[in-house]
């Protein structure tokens, strides 16, 4: 692990939300462990190892049912780790794979029947070298044939230019973390409701109102600057939603979040049950587990 690395949260706490039967957390990862699944050699960070039975105990302990398990950079387009997760859990993981332009139609299928239902494109720079879009269109065309759907994760500010290569897209998107909106501007920014604007247009988008831990200023235990903002999209927005706890949270560096902490937000941004039953149970349903 790199030397800066910070783990998970060892002993999170139990939250004082409980999440209705068969929540889903629709955000996470498993890493390695490396003596088994070996991280990537172009990886732009070495995590600790994450491995697929601490996802499982945590799921338990927070009251979730189900995982969708996203590939994280750091496996590069290695779906070894993630698919035998998806493999152990018993049909309660759905995943998210990263895969490259040469990806064939056998190995679609062994992750489909493994319980992969859509790819990730990363547009974030400090995690991936840059894809050209061709090669996304290319994957789009293939994995649409399986009733895939992507996963995109970007930066505010590079939404603008993102839009019409989005909108081409043949398949549900799916924008990680709200498109990573600068808390502090508030919700009014441009930027901000530039994204707005386009869930608002497009059916097709959905977002996670994930991340408090990676987006606000304010900080722990309450993250009250991430309010408004997953408040916002959950209100206009309630079919289109899923939530994740993001465990194990790679990369962070101003602190590792409690697990029980992220968990009681989730009232604050759907304060009535028929939000919290879509965002939790019939969103994430709906899109990993119609098969
Ligand atoms: C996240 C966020 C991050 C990392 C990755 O795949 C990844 O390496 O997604 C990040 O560093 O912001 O969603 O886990």
């Amino acid at each position: 692990m790199d030397a800066n690395y910070m783990p998970f949260h060892p002993s999170p706490s139990k939250p004082s939300y409980r999440p209705p039967a068969g929540a889903v957390d629709a955000h996470c990862h498993v890493f390695g462990p490396a003596a088994v699944f070996p991280y990537a050699p172009q990886r732009k960070y070495t995590p600790c190892d994450a491995p697929r039975e601490k996802l499982f105990e945590l799921r338990d302990f927070l009251g979730f049912s189900r995982n969708v398990i996203v590939q994280a950079t750091c496996h590069g387009h290695d779906n070894r780790a993630l698919v035998d997760a998806l493999k152990a859990s018993g049909d309660r993981a759905r995943g998210i794979a990263s895969v490259g332009a040469n990806v064939g139609h056998d190995e679609l299928a062994e992750m489909d029947a493994a319980g992969v239902r859509g790819v990730r494109f990363n547009f974030v720079k400090r995690l991936v070298d840059a894809t050209p879009r061709d090669v996304y269109f290319g994957i789009a065309e293939k994995i649409a044939a399986f009733g895939w759907h992507i996963v995109v994760y970007f930066e505010a500010p590079d939404l603008a230019d993102l839009v019409p290569f989005l909108e081409a897209l043949p398949t549900v998107i799916v924008v990680d973390h709200m498109g990573r909106p600068d808390l502090a501007a508030g919700v009014d920014h441009p930027d901000f409701r530039r994204f707005v604007d386009l869930m608002a247009k497009n059916e097709k988008i959905w977002s996670k109102v994930t991340c408090p831990e990676r987006l606000s200023l304010s900080g722990p235990p309450t993250y009250d600057d991430f309010v408004p903002f997953g408040r916002e999209l959950v209100r206009l927005f309630p079919d289109r939603v899923l939530w994740g706890t993001d465990w194990p949270h790679p990369n962070m560096t101003t602190h590792m979040p409690d697990d029980g902490h992220l968990v009681d937000m989730i009232p604050r941004i759907a304060p009535s049950e028929a939000e919290q039953r879509a965002l939790l149970v019939d969103n994430p349903m709906r899109l990993y587990w119609a098969r």
